[in-house]
């Protein structure tokens, strides 16, 4: 594992470090906007008072805190490919550059002692699942990474929203709401689903976070906060391009890990660039709640040993 000399300062002194999934900057938001977008996320951690690492995989280095010239290279090469957990052996056996998915960027940063991390939209159960099985890995990892949190607006708009919701409950996954009562609906400000925690400060978060690792609970916690009013793209507008999006997935036979940056670059064209403009500051907030959250972790964690 390669850590960068701030990130690994950052854990050996006990400050607050935040992990970002680098599958967005790659695959899901096209250049210069994925660049721009990775920047932002990372300044918002850093103005939150915590150090911002971003995952990948670099020449088959798994990689916790890129450099920026790192960060620029997965931005604008086109080199870095998507990968989930399972793929990991894959890129670094064969020295590749990767991006990495939600799934895979938890596991590599809780192996680095990162347990908390932003993303855009969680992978889930996808809309056509019985027919199809495509259900994200995402969902399979948050089992697994016990007492991580991962900052969110909830699972992609693509997705079966309800059905996700469900898998996350079997797994055992904790799931909150930010500010809201309502869960929110990636690109749009609601999802039409609820969940029953709801948080308002970062330190009440952080009380959720500690009281489930003190209780020793398996699985990882979810905090959904919403798209910011005026950004978030309506949702029956939304549903509308979504069933267009799937059909002409269907019609070009798109399949696997290809489904869904297709359907976001499909939603992107659809929405005029609406979407992009909701997909982007949704990135940038949920890296800056994650920030003040991981800050908030600290001080609850020092109340608990003082
Ligand atoms: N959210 C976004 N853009 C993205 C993704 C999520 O705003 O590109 C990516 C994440 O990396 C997530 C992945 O883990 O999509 C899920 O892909 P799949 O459905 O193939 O598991
Ligand atoms: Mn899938």
């Amino acid at each position: 594992m390669r850590l960068s000399e701030e990130v690994a300062e950052a854990l050996r002194a006990g400050r607050p470090v935040v992990a970002l999934e680098s599958t967005l900057v790659a695959q899901g938001l096209p250049w210069p906007e994925n660049w721009e977008t990775a920047r932002r996320a990372e300044a918002a951690v850093r103005a939150a008072g915590a150090v911002p690492a971003t995952v990948a995989v670099v020449e088959g280095r798994p990689t916790v805190g890129l450099g920026p010239a790192e960060l620029e290279a997965v931005a604008r090469s086109g080199t870095y490919g998507k990968v989930g957990r399972r793929e990991l052996a894959w890129a670094v056996g064969g020295r590749r550059n990767a991006a990495t998915t939600v799934s895979a960027t938890l596991y590599l940063a809780r192996r680095s002692g990162v347990t908390v991390m932003a993303t855009g939209g969680l992978g889930g159960v996808h809309r056509d699942a019985a027919a199809s099985h495509d259900v994200s890995a995402d969902l399979d990892e948050l089992a697994r990474a016990d007492g991580c949190l991962v900052v969110c607006s909830g699972v992609k708009s693509i997705l079966d929203v309800g059905g996700t919701l469900e898998r996350l409950e079997t797994l055992g996954v904790a799931v909150a709401a930010y500010r809201t009562h309502g869960w929110p609906g990636f690109l749009s400000v609601e999802s039409g689903w609820e969940v029953e925690a709801r948080w308002e400060t970062p330190a009440e978060v952080a009380g959720w976070v500690a009281a489930h690792r003190w209780l020793g609970l398996p699985g990882a916690l979810v905090l959904g906060q919403a798209v910011a009013e005026g950004v978030g793209v309506p949702r029956e507008e939304l549903d509308a391009v979504i069933e267009e999006a799937q059909e002409r997935a269907r019609g070009e036979k798109v399949k696997g890990k290809a489904v869904t940056p297709f359907l976001l670059k499909v939603i992107r064209e659809a929405t005029a660039g609406r979407s992009l403009k909701a997909n982007e500051e949704l990135i940038v907030a949920n890296a800056g709640l994650a920030g003040e959250v991981a800050v908030a972790l600290k001080a609850v964690e020092a109340d608990l040993v003082g």
